[in-house]
């Protein structure tokens, strides 16, 4: 009997033990919950079993709207879970630097996975990637395919380029106050990188002739992200070559654009987000991309092990991750109803698929 009586203790006792385990294992590593109530979360930043991911930004995020909305979107998304967490660390303007810097986030070997955005990354990481063959990364705003650590989101920025052009198209051909008859626009770009010379310049150049195909392209390098003054050297010299609608690729370094097209009555075309309230009554059109909407999407996806590492992913404004923002009262106050109307039939076009805007090989 006392025997017995031992052994059912002793099995008692193993099975609470059991059931204890399972509990933790039951939150382990990457069950992450979602969590409802987000503002009152405690973030489980130093707990061993947390999801953590490293926000890359290569450059700083301040006047880069998909910078700006990559930390925005990974803020909402681990926000949502208990259990996971996000550092930020912004590489600055040092491009010779970022390699290093990104090998010494993977390096601690703290984070589940790493965000960042730009054409350029994939290439970055490339090496770093071979060093630590457990590091996972995603990749917006850049194509890289077949990579078992990778995964990447590219906008069709042909798309993105021809909208905007085709707007610079009918302003420079307009009778629009401040603009000529030379029938010229300019764009103005920090550096060069196969996505602006193979989608962004040429869908731009492409949307402004096909208004006018005697319209030309006159092209500046500014030589990097922040330099507002020179941006604004360099469109000056444009304006004064008889060029009234400028395109900014520049980052932070468009705001000296901004200065010079308000002071000379011209127009500047911007890409990525609803930026008109910038420059109002200059900024006459802007492109947007759904880049806080994807992030949201892609990080969740991470936290919840969905993501498909190897996979590159083309998105399109069939999509709806690629805009041309026409409903802001900036542009419809500042762009003649006729304008507008032959924005939006060629707008229809793209979105319905029945003008073809392929992405081409990067
Ligand atoms: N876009 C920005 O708005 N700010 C930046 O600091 C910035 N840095 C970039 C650095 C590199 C190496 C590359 C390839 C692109 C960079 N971009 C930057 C451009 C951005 O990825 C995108 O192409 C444009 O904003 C057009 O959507």
């Amino acid at each position: 009997m006392k025997v017995n009586k031992i052994i059912m203790v002793t099995a008692a006792i193993l099975l609470l033990l059991f059931s204890a385990v399972l509990g933790i294992t039951g939150c382990s590593k990457k069950a992450v919950q979602p969590n409802t109530d987000s503002t009152e979360t405690e973030k489980s930043g130093n707990n061993e079993s947390a999801f953590k991911i490293a926000v890359v930004v290569p450059g700083v995020s301040a006047g880069s709207p998909l910078y700006e909305q990559l930390v925005a979107g990974s803020k909402r998304a681990v926000d949502n879970f208990p259990n996971a967490s996000m550092k930020v660390v912004e590489l600055g303007f040092n491009q010779a630097e970022w390699a290093e810097k990104i090998t010494s986030i993977v390096a601690s070997g703290m984070y589940d996975t790493l965000i960042t955005s730009n054409p350029a990354m994939p290439f970055v990481c490339m090496d770093i990637a071979e060093q630590f063959p457990e590091q996972k990364f995603i990749f917006v705003d850049a194509f890289i395919e077949g990579h078992p650590q990778m995964a990447s989101f590219l906008y069709n920025q042909v798309e993105q380029s021809y909208m905007l052009g085709y707007l610079a198209g009918l302003i420079t051909t307009s009778n629009m106050p401040g603009v000529n008859a030379d029938l010229k626009i300019g764009i103005v770009v920090a550096q060069e990188y196969p996505a602006l010379n193979k989608m962004i310049v040429p869908g731009f150049e492409k949307g402004a002739r096909a208004v006018n195909p005697g319209i030309s392209l006159d092209y500046r390098v500014v030589g990097n992200w922040y330099d507002a003054n020179k941006a604004g050297e360099l469109a000056k010299s444009m304006i004064d070559a008889g060029v009234d609608v400028i395109g900014v690729i520049c980052g932070g370094a468009a705001t000296g654009v901004f200065e010079v097209c308000k002071d000379e009555n011209k127009y500047i075309m911007y890409w990525d987000d609803n930026s008109y309230s910038k420059a109002p009554g200059v900024i006459a059109g802007c492109g947007a991309l759904e880049q806080e909407k994807l992030v949201y999407e892609v990080v969740t996806d991470a936290v919840n092990g969905k993501i498909e590492y190897g996979k590159g992913v083309k998105l399109y404004s069939k999509n709806g991750y690629i805009e041309f923002v026409d409903s802001d009262p900036h542009y419809t106050d500042l762009i003649p109803s006729d304008i507008q109307a032959e924005m939006k039939r060629v707008l229809d076009l793209i979105i319905n698929g029945k003008l073809l805007l392929e992405v081409p090989e990067l």
